[in-house]
């Protein structure tokens, strides 16, 4: 089979220093309970499989500098996110806070996995480090993401299993057996003008694909200003199909699909597209909105959809 035996799906492990990482990206690895030497630098990156697929483990640094540095560009291209809580160290959660929301911010599709470590030796109640975080809020900004908080210990390993076992279940149906039947996708600036699309069926009228941006970039200052402004992301069904939007600072996409498609996939796909997007590209999209000139190659989309969702696209 092609596609997931081989694929890595990306995993990003973040969470203050000292949380506990590495120490539950080793325990992945091997098993066990493997004491770390020292602070991550940066980030480590680890393969493991679980329940037959391959996942590649984002183990960043907790650092303040590595925050800064690498979280948003590993949040923002994972499938799934694991938020590490040092529960004992009840001083730093305003940071723990600030920086929870953020990575919400960055992916507003993945999974998430919250892990209350070090039970071992925390006092605090699973309730109280709900409200302190202000897990409640999470549904009503983001009613179709998965999440769940555990109380762990990844030093004794007490309820590493059944939140592992969680994750995996919330992640591996998104990307085995959701399909996704596109009717096209549209890159474009925020200021609406395109940079690349792609149709895939002719059903509707024939009409003007240079427009479409400009349309969808309407009807976002038309949302945003009866309903208030949107956390990037847009969705609208007609009887025929649903046309989903997907916001970053430089750049934006819209995904247009059938009606039956699975809508957490089609953003998935759309964020992913993104990320593809602004990593390959960062450079041109500069010159692009200074000079307005440079396209991007026709086959962008085709080649993105085939390396990475192959087995979810139906063409
Ligand atoms: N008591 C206890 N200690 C733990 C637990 N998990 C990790 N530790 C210890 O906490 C310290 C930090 O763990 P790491 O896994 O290195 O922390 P990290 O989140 O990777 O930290 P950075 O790489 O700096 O971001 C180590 O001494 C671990 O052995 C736990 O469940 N209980
Ligand atoms: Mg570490």
């Amino acid at each position: 089979m092609e596609g997931l035996s081989e694929k890595r799906i990306p995993i990003a492990i973040v969470g203050l220093e000292n949380a506990g990482k590495t120490t539950l990206a080793k325990r992945l690895v091997t098993g066990k309970f493997v004491p770390t030497i020292s602070p991550t630098q940066g980030l480590d990156i680890e393969s493991v499989e679980l329940k037959g697929s391959l996942f590649q483990l984002f183990d960043l640094g907790g650092h303040i500098s590595f925050r800064e540095m690498f979280w948003k560009t590993y949040v923002q291209l994972s499938h799934g996110i694991i938020f590490v809580i040092d529960s004992s160290d009840t001083k730093r959660f305003d940071q723990v806070v600030e920086w929870f929301w953020k990575c919400l911010e960055w992916n507003h599709t993945a999974p998430i996995l919250i892990l209350a470590n070090k039970s071992d030796i925390a006092q605090i109640e699973l309730d109280e480090l709900m409200q302190q975080i202000k897990l409640d809020q999470l549904p009503k900004k983001n009613p179709q993401r998965s999440f769940r908080i555990f109380q762990v210990s990844m030093k004794e390993g007490t309820n590493f299993i059944e939140a592992i076992e969680w994750f995996s279940q919330k992640i591996l149906p998104i990307l085995t057996q959701k399909k996704v039947k596109l009717i096209g996708i549209y890159l474009y600036l925020p200021t609406g003008i395109p940079i690349a699309s792609h149709r895939f069926t002719k059903t509707g009228e024939d009409f003007d694909e240079d427009m479409v941006p400009g349309f969808l970039y309407a009807l976002d200052q038309f949302a945003s200003g009866v309903i208030g402004p949107s956390e990037g992301l847009n969705s609208i069904t007609t009887e025929h199909g649903r046309i989903l939007t997907v916001k970053r600072e430089g750049v934006m996409c819209a995904i247009v699909t059938d009606k039956e498609s699975d809508p957490i996939t089609s953003r998935i796909i759309a964020e992913s597209f993104l990320t593809y997007v602004e990593a390959s590209f960062a450079k041109s999209i500069k010159i692009f909105r200074k000079e307005g000139k440079i396209r991007f190659p026709k086959t962008l989309i085709i080649d993105f959809l085939k390396q990475e969702f192959a087995q979810n696209v139906v063409f």
